[in-house]
């Protein structure tokens, strides 16, 4: 059995936090403010908030990246002018990846697509190559599509999770469903390979956020790699500090008082 040991400087406890900030191509500037279009301000974020790993493209990577925390590279992306079925192709490489200092890469498969079965060539490839430098894959998996009707329906999200493990990832990234109890029933999906809940567009108030990752760290998942939730906040450090709290320290949160 081959094993990919790499992922395990991500993991504190068997659980980590990622901060993902791979959103300037996926969404364009719209989602950054003057301080959050920065990415040395994101590097910041991810040493002092204790993040395990810090996401970026590879032109972001180039320029900003110093070593403070361990790097992954997202090596696929498109940005979203475009409104057809969705497709990701490769722009790095995994040994350039090595080059820049990357600990993992990152690959996003849009399922249901029309051109999943691009995707998943692709993919194939990237962990072959992947696996010649001992370096581990996780798969962002997102159903998307004019065959998707709910992207978060349970059964939706447990296929997504199941894919992961079919296709060799080390560590799926899915969207949460809503509840840990059909949230439980993807991470059981997922096997092996370890799931981390991704974040999604800024919640409305913080504690809507929190109680999403408890529910989901509740259901077996690994952590989170998360972005606008974090980066997006009034003060990114102290919500990643109450992430930690859930996410690696499984406290649980306090109930909002209402008067
Ligand atoms: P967020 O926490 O900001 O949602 O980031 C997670 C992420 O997967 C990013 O890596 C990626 O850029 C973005 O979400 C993709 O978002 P979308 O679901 O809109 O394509």
């Amino acid at each position: 059995m081959r094993t990919v040991k790499g992922i395990d400087e991500f993991l504190t406890d068997g659980r980590s936090i990622l901060l993902a900030y791979d959103q300037g191509l996926e969404h364009g500037p719209t989602d950054f403010n003057e301080k959050n279009l920065d990415p040395a301000y994101i590097m910041e974020i991810a040493e002092k908030g204790g993040f395990n790993g810090v996401i970026f493209q590879k032109g972001v990577a180039e320029k900003y990246y110093d070593g403070r925390v361990p790097l992954i590279i997202k090596v696929n992306g498109k940005a979203n002018l475009y409104k057809g079925e969705p497709v990701s192709k490769q722009i790095c490489s995994v040994e350039e990846a090595v080059s820049l200092g990357a600990k993992a890469v990152g690959y996003t498969i849009y399922l249901g697509s029309q051109f999943e079965a691009d995707m998943f060539a692709e993919f194939g490839k990237l962990h072959e190559d992947a696996r010649k430098y001992g370096l581990p894959v996780i798969a962002w998996i997102y159903p998307r599509g004019a065959a998707i009707k709910n992207d978060t329906a349970p059964e939706i999200v447990a296929y997504a999770a199941r894919t992961g493990l079919e296709l060799g990832a080390d560590a799926v990234k899915i969207k949460y469903t809503g509840d840990p109890k059909t949230f439980s029933w993807a991470v059981r999906n997922a096997g092996k390979v370890k799931v981390y809940m991704s974040g999604g567009p800024k919640a409305p108030t913080e504690h809507d956020f929190l109680m999403q990752v408890e529910g989901a760290i509740q259901a077996g998942a690994t952590g989170l790699a998360v972005g606008r939730n974090v980066w997006q906040s009034e003060d990114p450090v102290a919500t990643a500090k109450r992430l930690r709290q859930i996410v690696i320290e499984g406290k649980r949160i306090e109930q909002p008082a209402y008067h």
